[in-house]
């Protein structure tokens, strides 16, 4: 075959080693090993320079490898290579994304089966279970304390119950996303408890220090990620008095990835995982994973070389699935994990941010900025668009471009956090401020989307005129999330116009984490105000099944590409959404409380306007005076009617 050597030999003999004769030559599996496992060995190679155990590490991972492989079901092949004829299925304008959590949602998982005809009707086929693993019981992050990978939290279910789940789910023609929490384990993973016990083997499974000289050095250069629940990065160890890497709570420890068996034992779990038929695996907090002294031990080369490796694992065993990047970060970071030979799915962090943003200021110039040269990125990969997720909000857009605008970031980051805490003068949100950090004066908010965007306060104040203003709101993100390009993703609870839930104030296991106030329950009071016409939550949930509906005829707003256009209009925003063979199809958003006007001679030298229809109300008269008139917070999808 070719001559790239592991530290033990070539390629070619490795695979004959663990896969046995040539008997099997035609078996697809040992086609991709061999065709991928010289990469692997390369990069691997370069993250483990010098480690003498690496040899042993790749024989241990070709086995792992191969077991993921028998263990993977005749349905999961089948689709293995349904899946490699369509490989950009995700870009598609039939996708659109829901995230719940399984017992706020439904109870558990054997009731979530019963919601499928209501994610069917809403057009969802894309759903994403928070984590349903095995974790402590008293605190667990929401389930990102992984105490068991292989066990389903017993409150939810068991395994037989998830498979039988994403068996249903298929057949709806809805994917499964799980997730991958592979930065860390719960503090009682098996792993976790021989590493307490001093297993040499599982010491080295985590950072584990023996007194503070190290931990200081690392945190001269460390982001603190949960100031306000303990300071600093490491946890001490009563009963040996010790230090753990505990990037986020103290019961979440840090896996040691400079460790290769790390990399090889995480690899068993990410296949279990593949197995179980999900296809997408969103990679929890993938921006930790390496570690390098002197640095904030972020996004590092090491931790985006350490993706690559895992992405080729998994395009050998179960090419069916396809990992989403969570990566809350700079934009610049964020964009280093997507690749075809990454992260195929991207949460799109930025384009949240700027939305929350214009909606504050009622402007449009720094989404604008931003969004024109950032929103690219390659054709085989797609963002997952989103407002509102579980977690809080974080403000994270470049400094850089801000100041062109004359914006100061840490200011203007102030003053959105005063806005969105409602605490800003005329401010119609109302959420929670999240791991306010006293030295460096950061801030996130946390909120539900219809709390955020003004229901909450003017449904208390019984104030019409604002109840049709935060409706309007609400529709205008959405419309944004359906059309701009990638998988839109709706936070369950969010279509239903679900307000802040502030009963997790009462609950001790929850009390000290705000983000719960964006996790509600969705019980039947909230089903039945959705379902009743007249109420907002209604108008909401109608208006955003209706613009699904209108998402899923428009092929352009699936494989399209997406320009933003530079309206005349600082209340403005507007893109085209673009295909060869298609339509085109612009959207324009007015931000602002008040009507605005769109001069279309700008954008439309070709005349392609005067005779657009609107998608969303084909009965809108066409624009006068040479003018696109929006009313507050209105939005036009135009279909253009030649090509631009
Ligand atoms: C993620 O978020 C999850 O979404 C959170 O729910 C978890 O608590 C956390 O990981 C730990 O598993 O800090 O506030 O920049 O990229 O990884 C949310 C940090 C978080 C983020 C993100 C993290």
């Amino acid at each position: 075959m070719n001559d790239v050597y592991t530290p033990s030999g070539n390629v070619q003999a490795l695979v004959d080693r663990e896969l046995g004769g040539a008997e099997s030559e035609q078996d697809p599996f040992r086609v991709r090993l061999e065709r991928y496992l010289p990469e692997l060995c390369e990069l691997l190679g370069t993250i483990y320079e010098g480690r003498s155990d690496l040899s042993a590490s790749i024989s241990k991972l070709v086995k792992t490898l191969s077991e993921g492989y028998e263990n993977r079901s005749a349905r999961l092949r089948r689709r293995d290579t349904v899946r490699l004829e369509d490989e950009l299925w995700y870009r598609h304008e039939n996708m659109v994304g829901m995230a719940c959590y399984v017992d706020l949602f439904a109870g558990d998982l054997k009731r979530l089966h019963d919601k499928i005809p209501y994610l069917r009707d809403l057009g969802i086929t894309y759903l994403h279970l928070m984590p349903l693993y095995k974790s402590p019981e008293d605190e667990n992050d929401g389930g990102y304390a992984v105490t068991d990978y292989r066990t389903v939290d017993p409150k939810l279910g068991t395994l037989e119950d998830l498979q039988s789940l994403a068996g249903a789910l298929d057949d709806a023609g809805i994917s499964l996303v799980l997730d991958f929490v592979f930065n860390h384990t719960a503090d009682d993973h098996e792993w976790a408890q021989a590493a307490r016990q001093g297993d040499p083997e599982y010491v080295d499974y985590y950072w584990i220090f023996s007194d503070r000289t190290l931990p200081d050095a690392y945190e001269e250069n460390l982001r603190e990620i949960f100031p306000q629940t303990r300071r600093g990065s490491f946890t001490h160890l009563p009963e040996t008095d010790q230090w753990v890497w505990t990037t986020f709570n103290s019961f979440q420890w840090d896996l040691n990835y400079s460790n290769p068996a790390v990399f090889t034992a995480i690899v068993g779990e990410m296949l279990f995982l593949a197995n179980l038929g999900c296809d997408v695996l969103r990679l929890d907090a993938l921006a930790f994973i390496w570690k390098d002294m002197g640095t904030s031990c972020e996004n590092r080369p090491n931790a985006i070389r350490l993706i690559q490796a895992f992405n080729l694992c998994l395009r050998m065993v179960a090419p069916a699935t396809v990992f989403k990047s969570e990566a809350i970060v700079h934009p610049d970071d964020v964009a280093k994990y997507i690749g075809p030979d990454k992260c195929r799915l991207s949460y799109n962090p930025l384009t949240m941010a700027l939305l929350w943003n214009s909606l504050a200021t009622r402007k449009t110039r720094l989404l604008n900025k931003s969004l024109t040269h950032r929103f690219e990125i390659d054709d085989r990969c797609s963002w997952v668009n989103y407002a509102r997720c579980h977690d809080d909000i974080g403000w994270t857009f470049d400094d850089g471009d801000a100041n062109a605008l004359g914006i100061n970031g840490a200011d203007h980051r102030g003053f959105l956090n005063q806005f969105y805490t409602g605490q800003f003068p005329g401010s119609f949100a109302r959420g929670l401020g999240f791991q306010y950090n006293p030295e460096n004066g950061d801030c996130r908010v946390c909120g539900s989307l219809a709390s955020l965007c003004g229901l909450e306060s003017a449904l208390e104040a019984a104030d019409e005129a604002a109840i049709e203003a935060a409706i309007a709101r609400i529709l205008l993100v959405h419309s944004i999330l359906l059309s701009i390009g990638g998988i839109p993703l709706i936070y369950a609870g969010d279509e239903m116009a679900v307000l802040n839930d502030y009963r997790f104030m009462d609950d001790p296991g929850k009390r000290a984490d705000a983000r719960w106030v964006n996790r509600p329950f969705i019980d039947e009071d909230v089903i039945s105000r959705a379902m009743t016409p007249g109420t907002p939550q209604y108008r909401v949930h109608q208006g955003i099944r209706h613009m699904i509906r209108r998402r899923k005829a428009m092929p352009v707003l699936g494989r399209g590409k997406t320009r933003i256009l530079e309206a005349d209009n600082v209340h403005l925003f507007s893109f085209l959404r673009y295909a060869e063979g298609a339509l085109p199809v612009m959207v324009v958003c007015n931000f602002s409380d008040s009507e605005q006007f769109l001069n279309i001679q700008r954008f439309d030298q070709l005349g392609l306007l005067k005779d657009a229809e609107n998608l969303l109300d084909p009965s809108a008269t066409a624009p006068e005076d040479g003018n696109i008139r929006l009313k507050p917070y209105e939005v036009q999808w135009l279909q253009l009617v030649g090509i631009a």
